[in-house]
């Protein structure tokens, strides 16, 4: 058997599923995961030496690509000073201060080492600011694995089909209502009937973790203005979408304010970095100023934070995003004409470096729209376009992502792969 093929069946005798997160297992596209050797610019290369156009971009954080060579060299530079210190150390504040000085809405930030940490916390934060319990987050929407989120959840959750998940005691699920997205009216009748128990709103400004919906004309002014009247406070989700859709994420886009915001991937350059952050506030109910207690071993570890500064220059380059949106248009524009010339019913959506594709006339606009025929071409185009070197998200209910290393040449070589992928289908 093949070299892949044995390294899966020895990951699968001492990691479950082989895999250290779910959606990398190929459950929502079927077949086995591949195990990558290593990964250059906008290419990954598996361990039988395949290469891959690559639009997973590790689920979001290599925007500059793998292996950049300016985080690579500010690693390199961080490690010989030591690893981790469990003090304080000059690096925390240089990317604290960048990331206050590029998102507005955001005084303090708090560094923790994943998305979910950024998110929990944020909840946990809101729920002792507000003395309230109840949170509502929206169909589809996947905000990590903290407990609180894992109700009608998006990403792995959908991927695997999981109702919501075993091991969530009914009386934390409780205290988290859920709503449609994109669906104003149904907030508005849930907030008028417990909004003034509701601690926090939480939402991904964006949705990214049931393929790429995009929030209706009103709908965050709306939910902004929900929280408003009932003294909720508004979390915008930018785990995905900061740094990833705009400089200033989701929230410079639609222009909306939010109380607090989390982050995670792009912020950390690769390395295990989430944040939360936002109103001062806020923020000072958080230990050691405040009473809400948050912690963590690494959080600020000097080469997440080496990393995760070298990349903030990296975007900040002038035109970045601009260059960005170029290189996804392109690739959107020759996928959609790939489908047009080979009859298939296919639309596609992106904004910045982040991208949907749906094999449905138009896209969907809620969770709802997602339909199982859509879901089951996915899994043959992602196999067909697998197998002629171009790495999609394993899942109907991913979002796409590309990098300022996705050139021309890689880009017109994944569209002629979609033109024969289209007509195997
Ligand atoms: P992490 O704990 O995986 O760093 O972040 C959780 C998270 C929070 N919020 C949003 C909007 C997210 O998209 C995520 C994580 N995204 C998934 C991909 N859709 C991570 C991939 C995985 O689970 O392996």
């Amino acid at each position: 058997m093949s070299k892949n093929h044995d390294l899966f069946e020895k990951a699968q005798q001492v990691i479950p599923g082989g895999v250290n997160s779910p959606v990398r297992a190929f459950k929502g596209v079927g077949g086995e995961p591949l195990f990558i050797s290593h990964a250059k610019g906008a290419e990954m290369f598996d361990v039988e030496g395949n290469s891959y156009v690559d639009y997973i971009g590790s689920w979001g954080p290599m925007i500059a690509g793998h292996g950049n060579e300016a985080v690579l060299k500010a690693v390199h530079a961080a490690v010989d000073n030591g690893l981790s210190f469990g003090a304080p150390a000059p690096a925390e504040v240089t990317l604290a201060e960048k990331i206050c000085q590029m998102i507005p809405s955001i005084d303090k930030v708090r560094m923790v080492n994943s998305g979910t940490e950024a998110t929990m916390s944020a909840i946990r934060l809101a729920r002792g600011f507000t003395g309230r319990n109840k949170i509502i987050k929206f169909e589809g929407c996947y905000h990590g694995h903290a407990d609180s989120f894992l109700v009608k959840a998006g990403s792995g959750v959908l991927t695997l089909g999981i109702p919501g998940s075993p091991g969530v005691p009914d009386a934390v699920a409780d205290l988290t209502l859920t709503v449609p997205f994109n669906d104003l009216d149904q907030l508005s009748e849930l907030m008028k009937a417990c909004g003034d128990d509701v601690a926090a709103i939480i939402v991904e400004p964006i949705a990214g973790n049931m393929n790429m919906i995009e929030p209706l004309p009103g709908y965050l002014q709306g939910m902004r203005d929900l929280c408003d009247e009932y003294g909720s406070v508004l979390i915008f989700d930018e785990v995905m979408t900061g740094f990833r859709v705009a400089l200033g994420g989701a929230q410079a886009v639609y222009d909306i304010t939010p109380d607090l915001t989390t982050f995670g991937k792009v912020i950390g350059g690769g390395l295990p970095v989430g944040a939360f952050g936002g109103r001062e506030e806020i923020m000072n109910y958080i230990a050691p100023v405040g009473p809400v207690y948050q912690a963590g071993t690494l959080s600020g570890n000097p080469l997440a934070m080496a990393a995760g500064y070298a990349m903030m220059k990296e975007i900040s380059v002038d035109g970045f995003y601009q260059d960005l949106a170029g290189k996804s248009e392109r690739l959107i524009q020759g996928l959609q004409q790939a489908a047009d010339d080979a009859g298939v019913t296919f639309s596609t959506r992106f904004i910045g470096g982040m991208f949907g594709l749906f094999f449905s006339e138009q896209p969907a606009n809620s969770f709802d729209e997602l339909t199982s025929e859509g879901e089951a071409l996915y899994k043959k185009f992602f196999h067909e376009m697998l197998n002629r070197g171009v790495y999609l998200a394993p899942s109907a209910y991913e979002a796409g992502f590309i990098s300022s290393k996705h050139d021309d040449a890689l880009i017109d070589l994944t569209i002629k792969a979609a033109q024969e992928s289209f007509k195997a289908l």
